[in-house]
């Protein structure tokens, strides 16, 4: 079973933020794939629900350096 979960990340001044962002998701174990968008300011992410919650995916983005407006 494959979730998707859209956040919305504060904090990403520049391009090479989405490049931070999208590879500090990617890494974390159940994400299948994970995409950033500068404009928008959100990230949209494909995950395995049964390895990873969506807290632990905020957590992520949060430990990369970068706030997460949604609330759980
Ligand atoms: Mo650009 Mo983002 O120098 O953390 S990478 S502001």
């Amino acid at each position: 079973v494959t979730g998707t979960l859209d956040l919305g990340i504060q904090g990403m001044t520049c391009a090479n933020c989405v490049g931070r962002v999208e590879r500090a998701l990617k890494k974390v174990d159940g994400v299948l794939d994970a995409t950033v968008n500068l404009a928008t300011e959100r990230a949209s992410i494909r995950y395995l629900p049964a390895s990873v919650s969506p807290g632990q995916l905020k957590a992520a983005v949060v430990s990369a350096g970068y706030g997460v407006l949604e609330a759980e």
